[in-house]
Order: C-alpha cells, then sequence, then structure tokens
C-alpha cells in the first residue's frame, strides 16, 4: 500500500521540495491550498496532474489552517500516514504588521491539525510534522543552539511558533501521538519567496549587473544567520517522520554568515566589482564606475532584531543520519544561475 501524506504549505518553497521528494518515494501525496484571487501553484505547476487521469498520486485540495472544518474534514477523509504542517505566514517582518494573524495561523493552525488528528481517533496511525524555526531562540541563550537551547522569541512570528513547538509536544505527551518539531534555520533555494533577504538580494544584483535595475535597498547588514538549502531541509523533515520514536530536531548547517557577507558573495558570483564604504545605516555598496548600487532604508529594520543565529546539527547528524549537501558558494550559485536564466527568459 502506498503511503499518504497531507502537506499544508504546498504552494510554499518548502511544500514543493517535499511534495517532489515524497512523489519519489511513491507516497501519494495531497496538498492543501489556500484560495487566493490570482495563482499561487506556480511553485508546484510542473507536479500537476490531470483530475481525469487514473494512475494519478498528486492532488490538490482547498484549504486554509484558520478554519478547522477544512482541516478536520480533509483529514478524516484522506486519513493519511504522515502531515506536514508547513503552512504559516512566515515573514517576521510581515508579523509585526499581522500579528494576529500570524499567531492564529502559525500557532492555532498547529493545534487545529493536532486537534483533527485527536478527533478523528487517528493518533495510532497519523504521524504530524511541525515546522519549527530558529526563530524560537530570538536573542539567543547560548552558541551555538541546539535542541536544549532555551527560546527567547522576538517577533509575532517567533511567539506563535514556541506555542506551536510545545502544543506539538504537548500532543505528543498527552495522546502518544507521533508527534515532531523541525527546528529548522533559514533555508533557501530559486524558489524563495522574493521578499526573503538572500532572493530580493539576487534578484536585484542580478539586475543592477544587466542595467535593468540601480539600486537595491536593504535593512540590517550586520545581521547573521546560518543559511542552508530548502533542497537538504525536506529531507531532514522526512528522515523525522521515519523514526520509530518522535523527537525534535535542530537542522542547520553549523556555519554563519552576515546578510553583509551574502551580499558579497552574489557579487563575486556575478564577476561584479564593487567598493563598500560607511557603517550602519550609512553603509553603502559603489560598483566600479562609483555609483551607489546599495543602500540601508530604515524600512527594512524590525521593531526588534535577531541579530545572530548558529546551529548546532550534531543530534540530527546522528540520530537521522542527515548532514547538508550544499555549501553557501553552491547555493548562491544556483540561485544566481535560475535568476539569470529568469531574466533572460522574460527579455
Ligand atoms: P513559505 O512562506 O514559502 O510558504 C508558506 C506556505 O504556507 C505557503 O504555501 C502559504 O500559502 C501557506 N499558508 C500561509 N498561510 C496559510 C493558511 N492560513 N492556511 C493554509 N496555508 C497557508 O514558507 P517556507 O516554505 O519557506 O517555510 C515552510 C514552513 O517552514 C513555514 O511554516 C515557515 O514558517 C517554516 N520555516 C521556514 C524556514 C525557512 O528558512 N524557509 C526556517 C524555519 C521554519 P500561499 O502560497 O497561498 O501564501
Ligand atoms: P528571517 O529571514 O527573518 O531570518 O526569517 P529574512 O530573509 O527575512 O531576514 C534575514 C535577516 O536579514 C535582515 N535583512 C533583511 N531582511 C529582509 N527580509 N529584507 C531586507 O531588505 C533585509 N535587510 C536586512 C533581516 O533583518 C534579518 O536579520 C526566515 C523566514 O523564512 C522564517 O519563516 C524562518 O522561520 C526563519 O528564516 C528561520
Amino acid at each position: 500500500m502506498k503511503k499518504k501524506a497531507i502537506i499544508f504549505g504546498i504552494t510554499g518553497q518548502d511544500g514543493s521540495y517535499l511534495a517532489e521528494l515524497l512523489l519519489k518515494k511513491k507516497y501519494e501525496v495531497h496538498g492543501v491550498k489556500r484560495r487566493s484571487s490570482s495563482l499561487n501553484t506556480s511553485r508546484i505547476d510542473h507536479l500537476y496532474q490531470d483530475p481525469n487521469e487514473t494512475k494519478k498520486n498528486f492532488y490538490l485540495h482547498y484549504g486554509d489552517v484558520t478554519d478547522s472544518f477544512s482541516i478536520s474534514s480533509l483529514i478524516n477523509k484522506i486519513r493519511p500516514d504522515e502531515i506536514y504542517n508547513l503552512a504559516a505566514q512566515s515573514h517576521v517582518a510581515v508579523s509585526f504588521e499581522v500579528p494576529e494573524y500570524t499567531a492564529n495561523a502559525d500557532a492555532i493552525g498547529a493545534l487545529r491539525i493536532l486537534e483533527s488528528i485527536r478527533s478523528n481517533k487517528l493518533e495510532k496511525k497519523t504521524k504530524f510534522y511541525q515546522a519549527g524555526t530558529s526563530e524560537m531562540f530570538g536573542k539567543v541563550q547560548t552558541v551555538p543552539q541546539n535542541e536544549k537551547t532555551p527560546f527567547y522569541p522576538r517577533s509575532p512570528y517567533g511567539v506563535a511558533k514556541v506555542y506551536a513547538h510545545w502544543v506539538t509536544v504537548n500532543y505528543r505527551e498527552s495522546y502518544n501521538i507521533f508527534a515532531c518539531n523541525g527546528i529548522l534555520f533559514n533555508h533557501e533555494s530559486p524558489v524563495r519567496g522574493e521578499t526573503f533577504v538572500t532572493k530580493k538580494i539576487v534578484n536585484a544584483l542580478c539586475k543592477i549587473n544587466i542595467g535593468k535595475q540601480k539600486k537595491l535597498y536593504l535593512g540590517n547588514l550586520d545581521a547573521r544567520r546560518d543559511w542552508g538549502h530548502a533542497k537538504d531541509y525536506v529531507i531532514a523533515m522526512w528522515k523525522m517522520m521515519q523514526k520509530k520514536i518522535p523527537g525534535d530536531y535542530v537542522i542547520a548547517t553549523g556555519k554563519q554568515y552576515s546578510v553583509k557577507d551574502f551580499v558579497n558573495l552574489v557579487l563575486r558570483e556575478l564577476k561584479m566589482k564593487f567598493k563598500w564604504k560607511g557603517n550602519g545605516i550609512n553603509t553603502r555598496c559603489y560598483d566600479q564606475n562609483n555609483n551607489c548600487i546599495i543602500e540601508c532604508s530604515r524600512k527594512y529594520f524590525r521593531p526588534l532584531e535577531v541579530d545572530t543565529l548558529l546551529g548546532d546539527p550534531r543530534k540530527a547528524k546522528k540520530e537521522l543520519k542527515w548532514k547538508p549537501n550544499y555549501k553557501i558558494n553552491d547555493l548562491v550559485k544556483e540561485m544566481v544561475y535560475y535568476e539569470n536564466l529568469m531574466l533572460t527568459k522574460n527579455d
């Protein structure tokens, strides 16, 4: 019998890579997408199968993690072996603008799915994965961060994810549900959302390089992150779900770079000559003709910042036999290659 999986958040970066992985592993994959006024399936269009096809293994359903009825009826109908909860308002800066919605989707969304597993009496059948985040560490208490590092979230997003983390632990301990938390550090890819800093940098610098854009405005260039590739990280999610006993795992590369370092890597990959001047909010970057191509703008600073994140993935390496295949240079190379390809296609 084929394993059945439901992915909440199928239209997102991770949802698309996870769907590809599970289909390769011969799962029957059910993706839950939100209704939206414009198409939101570009990342999964290549997986689409005609509804009239008989040997289908990829299905899309409308649903929303803020709607208990839609979640419960889908779970009851599909009775999946595995549920991956990747659905979230996932932008940290935006969570300061829409804190209540972020809490509803990111915190209570996880509770709704867990409660649906329980109320449909699927505790023994259905495994649950919660997409936790390094943002839960926030104002970091120890370096590097591992599964025992205390949480100190610094945004409505981080706070909501801490609730989701603990309610997942609670349902595991109260009802014996196989429920696990991934504590994933930043992971990127060519299909990363365009307002996250890596994609924003790659997109703008590729355009500046060919004269299609003049300047890139960024926020805090000194923030430090542990950046991996989404393709590696969805493998870790799946591996967590294959364990005999559920647990919580930090997934990270164990290497850290600043936003400015990331800009430098992209400029070098594009073979652009550049020079930095100033510091803090007055930092600027100039090209070989002395044109200012990067400036800081207060608009992109957050009310509170997470200054530094660095993960310690040793538990995952030992218990899941997981390690990242991509190094930061490979990630940058792939993102730049894809961006340039898209730019020439749109010409
Ligand atoms: P994305 O923002 O790319 O994807 C989020 C997905 O959730 C989209 O499919 C989105 O749909 C969907 N979604 C948002 N709100 C709802 C809702 N109310 N009901 C149903 N679906 C909803 O995020 P990523 O793929 O990057 O991340 C996946 C998960 O992992 C998220 O939960 C994120 O918080 C978490 N995470 C991500 C990390 C990263 O570095 N990428 C690191 C650690 C955790 P739509 O397309 O319609 O907007
Ligand atoms: P993050 O990712 O907040 O870590 O959350 P993001 O790429 O948005 O920011 C990383 C760092 O870069 C700084 N920064 C900017 N960020 C954005 N978006 N735009 C800018 O112009 C800019 N300039 C500087 C930020 O201040 C920050 O310090 C991501 C999301 O995927 C979450 O869902 C996930 O949980 C975490 O990663 C781990």
